[in-house]
């Protein structure tokens, strides 16, 4: 059984890395349009580095929670393909041990040049006009994709929903497109269809389990190693 993973905030919550639309969450404290998207890093850059640099702060001190290395246990265990596609921009599923991930919508621990595309390993704190390392130009920024941007991988992601037997969503309200329209896409394709989440977010799914993520992962890993 081919399964892909969706994540969102939620999975990382109990980490102490905050969501975005819970009470006080990231985009209360933020209007999205200036620091999560082009024209506010356009309009003020050195403010939306500082939204990232003060994350990539809080991503640095968190650790992984039991949901992520359920998440590790499952790849390493099931028989068939697994894959987490995590709209998170935190690595924390790379610190609890998973490795076949995909970050669509960017990585806090990397940066992209603007200019030449080159991407390296982010510095703590980046800041506007940061040269290059690769062609100099002060056109360097953080690797994230913003709203009004294409997420990253999204052909592999069409490709897994094909290949794909279970396609669960954990952690994530299921309110930022092209990734909340997964759901959809798997049932079309006759795609069985599981949500973990402290909430039901739609009535899409096939099957809802609400709790924390580091409840109901590990239990959910469990019942599928048990029926290998
Ligand atoms: C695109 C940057 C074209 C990184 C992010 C009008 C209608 C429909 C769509 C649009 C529209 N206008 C514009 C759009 C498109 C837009 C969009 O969807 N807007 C929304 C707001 C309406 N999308 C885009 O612009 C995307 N690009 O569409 O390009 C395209 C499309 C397809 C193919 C080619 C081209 C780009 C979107 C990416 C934006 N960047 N972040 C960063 O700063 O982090 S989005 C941001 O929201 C994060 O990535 C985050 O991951 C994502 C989703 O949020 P969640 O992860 O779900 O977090 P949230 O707080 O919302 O929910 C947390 C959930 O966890 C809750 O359900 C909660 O109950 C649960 N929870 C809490 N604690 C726990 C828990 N669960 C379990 N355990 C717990 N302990």
């Amino acid at each position: 059984m081919n399964i892909l993973i969706l994540t969102g905030a939620g999975i990382s919550a109990e980490s102490g890395i905050g969501t975005f639309r819970d009470a006080g969450g990231l985009w209360e404290q933020y209007p999205i349009e200036q620091v999560a998207t082009p024209e506010g890093f356009a309009a003020d850059p050195e403010l939306v580095h500082s939204f990232y640099n003060a994350r990539r702060a809080n991503a640095a001190v968190a650790a992984p929670n039991a949901a992520h290395k359920a998440l590790a246990k499952l790849e390493r265990e099931h028989a068939g393909d697994v894959l987490i596609v995590t709209q998170n921009v935190d690595d924390l599923h790379e610190r609890g041990g998973s490795q076949n991930i995909l970050h669509m919508h960017g990585a806090l621990n990397r940066a992209i040049c603007a200019a030449c595309n080159h991407r390296w390993p982010a510095p703590a704190e980046m800041y506007a006009n940061d040269p290059c390392p690769s062609c100099n130009a002060p056109a360097t920024r953080p690797d994230i994709v913003w709203f009004g941007e294409i997420p990253q991988g999204m052909d592999v992601i069409e490709a897994a929903l094909q290949n794909a037997d279970l396609f669960v969503s954990i952690g994530t309200s299921g309110t930022v497109y092209p990734a909340a329209g997964f759901v959809q896409s798997a049932r079309a394709m006759g795609v069985q269809t599981l949500e973990l989440n402290m909430e039901t977010s739609s009535g899409v799914f096939k099957e809802s389990r609400n709790g924390p993520a580091t409840e109901l992962v590990p239990v959910w890993v469990s019942e599928v190693l048990a029926g290998e």
